[in-house]
This record gives structure tokens, C-alpha cells and sequence, in this order.
């Protein structure tokens, strides 16, 4: 599987971390989900763990946090406001995130799981 351009990392990662987030409600397109799953699934066994979830929106997460300082604030925020969002923070919020979108709780989320709606 290629990996995908850095600008496309990113503009994909925003969108997921917005949804983590709960900034920004999107509903990921059903017919992505399947390229979103073969980004995110390094392990290339058609699912997502937690581990692979994390580390790629920890990815996008580096990517906001412009100056390095393990927190994403206001001013690294898309549109310049929000509320200041910690490293642990947001990987606290990605488990939940990823908790409720696994329907049947095996521990990965699969296409299907990944198109769902932000539960
Ligand atoms: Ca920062
Ligand atoms: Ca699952």
C-alpha cells in the first residue's frame, strides 16, 4: 500500500482529529472509507487497532502542533479558535472515539465501522 502525500495525510487527519474532537461533526463518505482503512491500516490486515488509530491521528496531531509543545492550542486550531487540546488529551479522546465506532467490540474497527457515523 502507498503511503499517501504528506498534504493529503494531513488534510485527512484534520478531518478525523475535528471529528475526535467533537469541533466538527463529519460524516466520512461511505465510498472513502475504504481508502481511509488502507491509510490508517499499517498492519494490512483489513482493520484498525487501536495502536494504528492513535498513531495516525498522533501523526495529525504533530502536524497541528506547530510549535511543538504537545498541545494543539486556539491558535494552531483550523480557523484559529477552540479550545486548547493536550497530547494525553487527545489520545484519551481518540479511545473513546474508537471505542464507541467499534459496534461489535472485537478491538478493531473495520470499513464498515470506520464509515459509520460518529457514534
Ligand atoms: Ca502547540
Ligand atoms: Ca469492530
Amino acid at each position: 500500500m502507498a503511503v499517501s502525500s504528506p498534504t493529503g495525510s494531513v488534510l485527512f487527519g484534520t478531518v478525523l482529529f475535528l471529528v475526535a474532537t467533537g469541533l466538527h461533526a463529519t460524516t466520512p463518505a461511505v465510498g472513502s472509507s475504504r481508502d481511509y482503512l488502507t491509510r490508517m491500516d499499517t498492519g494490512h490486515d483489513g482493520r484498525v487497532s487501536l495502536a494504528e488509530f492513535q498513531a495516525w491521528m498522533g501523526y495529525a496531531f504533530a502536524r497541528m502542533d506547530v510549535d511543538g509543545d504537545g498541545i494543539v492550542n486556539a491558535r494552531e486550531l483550523p480557523g484559529g479558535r477552540g479550545k486548547p487540546v493536550s497530547l494525553a488529551e487527545h489520545r484519551a479522546a481518540l479511545e473513546a472515539t474508537f471505542r464507541r465506532q467499534d459496534r461489535d467490540h472485537d478491538g478493531f474497527l473495520d470499513a464498515r465501522e470506520l464509515a459509520a457515523p460518529p457514534q
